[in-house]
């Protein structure tokens, strides 16, 4: 144990030398589940509960998240001792961001620390490329290096042609075809994510903890079937879950989220949609809303229902930062 372990769970020295001080009694460990009021720990000196403070104090319920590097203080009590404490919550390298669910202008960080983001659908149903499109942007904007992979390959006909035609649709994306039930495609997998941290996205019933379990060798996460019609799951996976992978790795599975919220995602889509982008630049008036107005270079340039995907996703930002702008000016004024 020891060092080893912080490793295996994705230790680095670059980590360690941007570190803070640990104390007396404490050690340096990962996020592996947030629950709430409690958070569990893993380090070399095992797993801990640690309990998660009130609002405003470090380490406190939603500013420490799955994946997250903590300095604990005040370890070595007894299991669950009231002792064990967030000291600090290291600096994010990348940090998977959506918008919170009935909050509109607030960010809730899905994953930290992760390398690859594996956006991951069924083929037992058709691909959802505006889904895919969104997931990307949040992978993007996280700063990860986003991989689609298109599972239940053995339930479909012809799921390579289904994986070609999905990458056709998109830039610059690897997209993966594989069967967690029949292993094909899964070395690919494996090639992408091996010694990284990487978070499994999508939506219910999508097959991300099979193929969780597939990469771990083991059966570490449960597994739940589709509604029977519409192929949806049943939110099986109820809280995201960082495990490490034998071979080399850390794999963060995820509950199915149905429509990841965009939270100033602004460079994210700017990546996923770089060809709108950039024809942009060559519109007559800057503020261009490549809508009605003469002179525009999207219009002509860019395939209509991607452009009608580019300008819905585009609108959700702007719809945050109009909410953020307004609930600023509000503080400001009960400020005054
Ligand atoms: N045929 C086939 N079925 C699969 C494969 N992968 C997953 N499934 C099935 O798909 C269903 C959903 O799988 P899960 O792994 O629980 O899906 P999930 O994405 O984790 O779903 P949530 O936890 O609800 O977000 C289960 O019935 C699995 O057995 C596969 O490669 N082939
Ligand atoms: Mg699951
Ligand atoms: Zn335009």
């Amino acid at each position: 144990m020891g060092d080893e372990a912080l490793t295996r769970l994705g230790w680095t020295p670059a980590r360690a030398a941007a570190a803070p001080p640990v104390p007396d009694r404490g050690a340096v460990g990962r996020v592996e589940r947030v629950d709430r009021g409690w958070c569990r720990v893993a380090g070399a000196f095992g797993s801990v509960h640690v309990r998660t403070l009130r609002e405003g104090a470090v380490g406190a319920v939603g500013e420490v998240a799955v994946g997250d590097w903590v300095v604990l203080s005040g370890l070595g009590g007894d299991e669950g001792s009231p002792t064990v404490a967030v000291a600090a919550v290291l600096e994010r390298t990348t940090a998977l961001v959506r918008r919170a669910t009935g909050r509109v202008t607030a960010p809730q960080v899905l994953a930290a620390n992760i390398d690859v983001v594996l956006v991951v659908h069924g083929l037992h149903v058709e691909p959802h490329l505006g889904l895919v499109e969104r997931e990307l942007v949040v992978a993007h904007d996280a700063g990860a290096e986003p991989v689609v992979v298109l599972t239940k390959a053995d339930v479909n006909a012809d799921a390579p042609a289904a994986g070609r035609a999905l990458a056709a649709e998109l830039l610059d994306v690897n997209v993966l075809v594989a069967s967690a039930t029949t292993g094909e495609g899964l070395d690919t997998v494996r090639a992408a994510v091996r010694d990284r941290t990487f978070v499994l996205l999508g939506p219910s019933g999508a097959g991300k903890s099979t193929l969780a379990n597939a990469l771990l060798g083991s059966a570490s996460q449960r597994i739940g079937a589709v509604r029977e019609g519409d192929g949806q799951g049943r939110h099986t996976t109820s809280a995201s879950q960082l495990i490490v992978v034998p071979g080399g790795g850390v794999c963060i599975d995820t509950p199915g989220i149905r429509e990841v919220g965009l939270f100033g995602a602004d460079d994210g889509l700017a990546a996923v949609f770089a060809d709108v982008e950039a024809l942009a630049e060559a519109c007559r008036f800057d503020d261009c809303a490549h809508t009605v107005e003469p002179g525009c270079a999207v219009q002509g340039g860019v395939e209509p229902g991607r452009l009608a995907r580019w300008r819905a996703l585009r609108a959700e930002l702007d719809e945050v930062d109009d909410a953020l702008t307004a609930a600023e000016r509000r503080s400001r004024r009960r400020h005054r």
